[in-house]
């Protein structure tokens, strides 16, 4: 199966290195990413065909060569943030709300003491880059399980502590979002440690989400709550995910 991976990383996927930037794919609106959007529909339908529920290939601690390379926002600087950063993030709770039976809020020190998974795994960026890290979290499903999705549940939305855009309209914090199928996949975590190291401010920490059969920018930074939802009304111009509003699939898999 041509996959949006192979797609994407075309050859160079084959020689996987830790930590690999690939020039020529940086162009927003190249021929490639036409192809790839046109594409969205059928992949997500021919994925979840195909693969089911089949884990994103895992790597060996030899894979991993260098650090996660930091993309997108890679500080915070909401006061509310740094003071729970500068207190190592003790007073740091994640909120889940909406349509649950039980609305939660669970302690940092709560989160990093569940039950964990640990996975090393190949992060694709749209961009053109991949790295492989190694990945340490709370299952998604775990929480989930404690909070009680209402049936009418059909996604979960990330809302994230960075302000990623600023203009004369306000400020637009991160905001992404999964289905269920993908909430509840055994490799969907919420990942409080990289590489054996508590998660550092760059990747996200304290807190950030791996969907590791979607591309990077679905793998929400610095969460702060999570919500359940029956539709994206309301958030964002409603596509479901910052970069979705702006033009990019919402769904995407590779
Ligand atoms: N909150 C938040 N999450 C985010 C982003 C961001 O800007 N803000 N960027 C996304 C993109 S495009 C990528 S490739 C990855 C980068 O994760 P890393 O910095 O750990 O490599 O985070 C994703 N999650
Ligand atoms: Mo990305």
């Amino acid at each position: 199966m041509i996959s949006r991976r192979n797609l994407l990383l075309g050859g160079a996927a084959l020689t996987l290195s830790g930590c690999k930037l690939l020039d020529g794919l940086n162009s927003g609106d190249s021929m490639l990413r036409a192809t790839l959007q046109g594409a969205e529909n059928l992949t997500m339908t021919a994925q979840r065909f195909l693969l089911g529920d089949s884990l994103a290939p895992e790597f060996a601690e030899a894979d991993i060569r260098q650090g996660q390379h930091p993309n997108g926002s890679t500080a915070v600087d909401s006061p509310e943030y740094l003071d729970l950063q500068a207190g190592g993030f003790a007073n740091y709770r994640l909120q889940v709300t909406g349509l649950v039976e039980t609305p939660l809020s669970i302690p940092y020190a709560t989160l990093t003491a569940m039950q964990s998974r640990t996975q090393i795994t190949r992060h694709d960026c749209v961009e053109g880059w991949s790295c492989i890290a190694k990945w340490t979290g709370v299952p998604l499903s775990m929480i989930l399980d404690q909070a009680k999705p209402l049936l009418k549940a059909r996604y979960v939305v990330f809302h994230c502590f960075d302000t990623i855009e600023r203009t004369l309209a306000g400020e637009v914090t991160y905001y992404e979002s999964i289905d269920m199928v993908d909430a509840r996949h055994p490799q969907t975590i919420l990942a409080w440690g990289m590489n054996g190291q508590p998660l550092p401010m760059a990747n996200g920490a304290p807190l950030r989400l791996r969907v590791e059969r979607q591309l990077g920018y679905k793998m929400a930074k610095y969460v702060q709550s999570i919500e359940l939802v029956d539709s994206f009304a309301g958030l964002g111009s409603g596509r479901g995910s910052y970069w979705a509003d702006r033009g990019y699939e919402w769904y995407a898999g590779i």
